[in-house]
């Protein structure tokens, strides 16, 4: 049971990357053709690394559990994981977590500099609104649908979500925050846009109000079970492991659920976070064998 979970994690965290990375190679090629030059090439540098692609496989899931079908959906992933990548690119910027490595790669600041890629991350966002209207078309969604899409979007990777979390946690470091003040920092810095790819999944299929309500907890679950994960990975995985330097919050004395609760505890509330998102499913009749497997790999995975 166990193993077939896994599999099915893994096919669709296969399926995800294919579909999203043929999206952003494209977006990538025509962006450098676009902005000629080092801006266009750093976009690109940025859309091609290799991503997980967790976002978009919620996506996915969360489009077929309420019984959305049409493959166009990719495109909304890709607007979703292109949001995401541009958190990515000026995350590691020198005045955030100065990172060097990325996904295996040098940093898009280490492989250019750091005003191209600084460039580059704003100039993502108008990107993802780009890839998001053409996906739409795509998808024939009505107006009010992409509306919604967007308004989510965008406001999940804003000051109330990804943003907000993010300004909240360069303010903490050096500092020792209270479990809730850290799950405030979790829930919107990673939180917000993992949740967000759950209620667009259900808002592209058209679920009714209670689906796209039982997909928003289920997000909320594992969007904050999913930074937990990462907080015990960055203590206990290898930079080689995680594709990133391993130890940054150490290093940068940050609060993580690894330095207030301890490795084991951290683990055991990201798993029983887990558990409790598939509960919202089931609370709410919603077919959530895809969606589970993927919290379960959500909280178990290596990198
Ligand atoms: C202006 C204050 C301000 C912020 C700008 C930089 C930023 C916005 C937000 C940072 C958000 C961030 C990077 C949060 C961490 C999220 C996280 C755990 C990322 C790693 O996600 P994975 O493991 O990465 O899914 P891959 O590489 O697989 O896609």
């Amino acid at each position: 049971m166990a193993d077939t979970a896994a599999r099915s994690a893994v096919d669709l965290l296969t399926e995800a990357r294919e579909l999203t990375d043929h999206i952003l190679d494209q977006w990538g090629r025509r962006l450098s053709g676009e902005l000629a030059g080092r801006d266009g090439e750093a976009l690109a540098y940025a859309l091609a690394t290799p991503g997980k692609r967790v976002r978009a496989a919620l996506l996915l899931a969360s489009y077929r559990a309420v019984g959305g079908t049409s493959p166009a959906v990719a495109g909304v992933a890709a607007a979703v994981e292109t949001v995401h990548t541009y958190s990515l690119v000026h995350d590691d910027l020198p005045c955030m977590d100065d990172d060097d490595l990325r996904r295996g790669r040098p940093t898009t600041h280490r492989r250019f500099d750091v005003a191209t890629a600084t460039r580059a991350g704003y100039l993502l966002v108008p990107v993802a609104a780009r890839v998001l209207a053409a996906a739409a078309e795509a998808l024939e969604l009505p107006p009010a649908a992409l509306g919604r899409i967007a308004a989510d979007l965008f406001r999940a990777g804003g000051i109330e979500g990804m943003v907000g979390g993010q300004w909240l946690d360069l303010e903490a470091e050096g500092r020792t925050l209270a479990l809730k003040d850290l799950i405030a920092v979790h829930r919107g810095k990673t939180g917000a846009l993992i949740r967000a790819a759950c209620t667009l999944g259900a808002i592209a299929a058209r679920a009714e109000p209670a689906e796209v309500a039982a997909l928003t907890a289920f997000g909320e679950e594992v969007g904050l079970a999913f930074q937990v994960a990462d907080d015990v990975l960055d203590a206990t995985g290898t930079s080689e492991e995680l594709g990133k330097t391993a130890g940054r919050d150490a290093e940068l004395a940050k609060s993580t659920y690894v330095s207030v609760l301890g490795v084991g505890p951290a683990q055991a509330e990201a798993e029983r976070l887990a558990r409790r998102a598939v509960g919202h499913l089931e609370e709410a009749g919603v077919a959530g064998g895809a969606l589970g497997a993927l919290a379960r790999y959500i909280v178990t995975r290596n990198s």
